[in-house]
């Protein structure tokens, strides 16, 4: 993605989402400059009233966002004006708040002065990232003993405005795991805006790619495709398992296997020792397999499509090349994801 960075920390590769965003806050509604007007009262005092406060722009941590995606579609937040003061001693109506959504740990920070304003760390947590101007006073406030017909009055104060730059550490929350070739990496880039490389040789990916899925428009998740796996990895064959610690802290796994594998029910065993070699808590990450490329077999499924289902693994069937079967496989990782607390594998080692 254009505007992520993979950068090392900790130990791991991990994914920074970044957003700008530029936010107005609501205007001071005008004070007024009026005279009470009423019959028989030739002289009527100063009656205008005060205008109201500009709305606020506030951020809102919540726990249901895991990415910066919608900020890529929406950019500017302005929270509206406080009304004029009125007559009569009415004042006017202070603007409304516009509170923006935003992830948990989110760092928010003034891109004009480098201030960080804020971190959000806690669900619900809110901060006010622009505050809206006051409102000016109206005449009726300048009244003294010795000016009762006062012809001053303030304007409103304008709002404040920024831009911000918002800023997501992300984990993968899905690990993609497969023999080398098993169409990781075109998978990412189908469900995702990352470009890893493709090709048809083995180990074509060598670092750890990251993509951020949108499932069902108000969420998304991030995915992680890791070099391919062989058997004897833990023993430091092809790329080894240097890789897998990039999968410990992933909440799904998600094993790949091509439709023309000879017999997918071996190639899923082997993969599975192999994770369990490196660290045997990796097994008991909620998973499923999908088989791929499902566009080079003619005739559908093979019958080692029944071993599956004789051992009770979900499957997903796919193509990357015509997208057959991703939308399901999409919310079977979702679903996966559903069961699982965010925090859970959480644990900085
Ligand atoms: N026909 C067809 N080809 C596919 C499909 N998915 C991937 N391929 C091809 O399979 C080859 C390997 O795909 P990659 O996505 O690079 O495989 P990978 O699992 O990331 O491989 P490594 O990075 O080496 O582990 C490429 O030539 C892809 O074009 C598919 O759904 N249908
Ligand atoms: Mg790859």
């Amino acid at each position: 993605m254009d505007d992520t960075i993979l950068r090392f920390f900790n130990g791991k590769y991990m994914f920074i989402d970044y957003a700008k965003i530029m936010v107005q806050a609501g205007n001071g509604g005008n004070g007024c400059l009026s005279f009470r007007r009423e019959k028989y009262i030739p002289k009527g005092g100063p009656d205008g009233g005060d205008g109201g406060k500009g709305g606020d722009i506030i951020c809102e941590a919540d726990s249901q966002l895991q990415t910066l995606l919608d900020f890529r579609y929406k950019k500017h937040f302005k929270a509206k004006n406080g009304q004029h003061g009125q007559g009569a001693n009415k004042f006017g109506k202070q603007g409304d708040d516009v509170v923006i959504r935003i992830p948990v740990g989110t760092v928010v920070t003034n891109v004009e002065t480098g201030e960080i304003i804020g971190d959000l760390t806690e669900k619900g947590q809110q901060i006010i990232i622009a505050k809206g101007g006051r409102g000016g006073k109206g005449n009726a406030r300048f009244a003294t003993p010795t000016n009762q017909a006062p012809r001053k009055f303030e304007e409103g104060r304008p709002g404040e405005a920024f831009t911000m730059q918002l800023e997501l550490k992300l984990l993968a929350d899905v690990g993609l795991v497969g023999l080398p070739n098993a169409g990781k990496s075109t998978l990412l880039s189908r469900i995702s805006a990352a470009h890893p490389k493709i090709a048809d040789y083995p180990f074509t990916t060598l670092i750890p790619n990251l993509g951020i899925v949108r499932y069902r428009d108000q969420h998304s998740f991030v995915v992680a495709d890791i070099p391919g796996l062989i058997e004897g990895a833990h023993t430091g064959k092809g790329l080894g398992i240097q890789f897998l610690r990039h999968i410990e802290r992933t909440r799904v796994l998600v094993f790949l296997v091509d439709v023309q594998a000879h017999d997918m029910w071996e190639e899923i065993s082997t993969l599975r020792n192999e994770l369990k070699e490196y660290n045997p808590f990796l097994l008991k990450k909620p998973w499923f397999v999908i088989v791929t490329k499902i566009d080079l077999l003619a005739d559908g499924m093979t019958d080692q499509a029944v071993v599956l289902d004789q051992q009770n693994i979900k499957w997903c069937p796919i193509s990357s090349v015509t997208g057959e079967g991703i939308t399901d496989a999409i919310q079977t990782m979702w679903e996966l994801l559903q069961t699982q607390d965010k925090n859970e594998f959480d644990t900085i080692d």
